[in-house]
């Protein structure tokens, strides 16, 4: 399987992070693709319409796309059941999670293109303003209602971590550890796995 994309993106560090958590990272050949919100890559059109990073191209040859997708095909190729559980209660608090940790990924990476892609003079304080409360609203959810579901190997405790340790790369004045010690310490213990270890963005 081909998985393209850029470590930089914290969907397609999922993805990477999920094929080593249930054994695949041997059969998953990571391609570089680069993309910008106001560029066409031709070849990854070619693959989805959508134009956005992470696809996945399969052994038989079919495109997989978004990283939701991707992570659930990983762990029903590998006949994973415990990443996404399939038992109603745990399943469907565990895709919560994963959303959550998606929502501050797609905040962190909206505010990355506002503030570093923009022409300067153009960007938008008010809407960049609703997306740091938006993720201080989910850390402080995090801290205060997922303690448990963290401590877990899941899709979800995977978004959570992917997602904060982009934050650190891209963004360290949204300080998400502040005041939050059980946040801090899932991603620090969670941040040693050699999932994480394997895929760790290194500084340019
Ligand atoms: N919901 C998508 C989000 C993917 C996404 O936003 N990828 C970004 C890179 S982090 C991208 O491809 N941006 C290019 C663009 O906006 O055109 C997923 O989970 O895969």
């Amino acid at each position: 399987m081909k998985l393209h994309g850029d470590l930089v993106s914290p969907f397609f560090r999922m993805c990477l992070v999920t094929a080593h958590e249930v054994g695949l990272a041997g059969k998953v050949q990571p391609v570089e693709t680069k993309v910008t919100p106001v560029t066409i890559n031709a070849d990854l059109t070619q693959l989805s319409p959508v134009g956005k990073i992470p696809v996945l191209v399969t052994d038989h040859n079919h495109p997989i796309y978004d990283s939701r997708v991707i992570i659930e095909y990983l762990c029903h190729v590998s006949g994973n059941k415990t990443l996404i559980p399939d038992d109603g209660v745990k399943r469907f608090r565990v895709l919560t999670l994963a959303a959550l940790g998606q929502a501050i990924a797609e905040a962190g990476v909206g505010q990355r293109y506002e503030t570093a892609v923009r022409p300067q003079g153009l960007q938008w304080r008010e809407w960049m303003d609703r997306q740091h409360l938006r993720v201080k609203a989910e850390f402080d959810d995090l801290e205060k209602a997922w303690e448990k579901d963290l401590h877990e190997v899941t899709a979800g405790s995977i978004a959570v971590a992917v997602a904060l340790a982009y934050l650190d790369f891209r963004l360290p004045d949204w300080p998400w550890r502040d005041n939050r010690p059980k946040l801090r310490a899932f991603h620090k213990a969670f941040s040693a796995r050699p999932s994480m270890q394997a895929t760790a963005l290194k500084p340019a």
